[in-house]
């Protein structure tokens, strides 16, 4: 068995319990998916702040879940929030979902639209696009104007307005395939896609089969440049210490 460790960044139980629905329906019978929920952070991550303050928490969790034997990592928000301080601390692979869903959508489709919840987070996700070298493979970044934990709250309105921004990125766009742009968005893949007649990715399940691939195949983390764990700093002021 090999144990892939699935944090939620933000503190909302239920959001993680969708995320670790669609993680376990992914995964091999040979993967034991351990599904957590960050502490003390934000409910959702909705922008740069919100961010920020899951970052400590999420470190933390994977520094937790290295010691009890995760093979790798998957950090399930879209934003892909702290993913290369994450892979400081990790030994394993770590992989954010957007980095894994954009991974996929290049490999199966020759353009594709990405939907996520708040007008806020589009320009984060376009940033993100262009770090992972796909922005010119993705027409736009959607937004179906709803907070995160609305995509639960009014599971109608939030199918609603997900199909009909689907379609509008179907016919418009001009795309071959979807990307969901939140992680709360999981459980909504295969009604979209047979919905609109077009691949749809969701990256929860495209980071939890990439995670199991690098697993399976040995790889790990490089400690030898930038991912290289933290340093101590304890020595570095010498004998003066660090009220000089
Ligand atoms: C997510 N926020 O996947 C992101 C995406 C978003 O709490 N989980 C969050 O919609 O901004």
């Amino acid at each position: 068995m090999i144990r892939i460790h699935v944090i939620n960044p933000n503190s909302t139980p239920s959001m993680t319990e969708t995320i670790a629905r669609a993680a376990k329906a992914a995964s091999a019978q040979t993967t034991e998916i351990e599904a957590v929920t960050a502490r003390g952070t934000p409910a959702s991550i909705e922008g740069y702040a919100d961010e920020a303050m899951s970052v400590p928490a999420m470190l933390a969790a994977i520094r937790s879940a290295e010691a009890s034997g995760a093979a790798a990592h998957v950090i399930a928000c879209f934003d892909d929030p702290g993913l290369s301080a994450a892979r400081e601390v990790a030994s394993g692979p770590v992989i954010g979902i957007c980095q894994a869903a954009v991974q996929v959508a290049v490999t199966i489709a020759s353009r594709f639209s990405v939907i996520t919840t708040l007008p806020r987070s589009v320009p984060v996700i376009e940033d993100l696009l262009v770090l992972y070298g796909a922005s010119h493979r993705c027409r736009r970044v959607r937004a179906v104007d709803l907070p995160v934990l609305t995509l639960e709250a009014d599971a109608g309105l939030a199918r609603s307005r997900l199909l009909a921004e689907a379609i509008v990125a179907r016919d418009e766009d001009l795309v071959d395939a979807i990307v969901l742009g939140c992680a709360g968005m999981a459980e909504l893949c295969d009604w979209l896609s047979k919905e609109i007649g077009l691949p749809v990715i969701d990256g929860v399940t495209a980071a939890v089969k990439l995670a199991e691939a690098l697993a399976a195949g040995g790889f790990r983390t490089s400690k030898a440049g930038a991912y290289a764990f933290p340093r101590d700093k304890a020595g570095d002021l010498g004998a003066a210490g660090p009220h000089a």
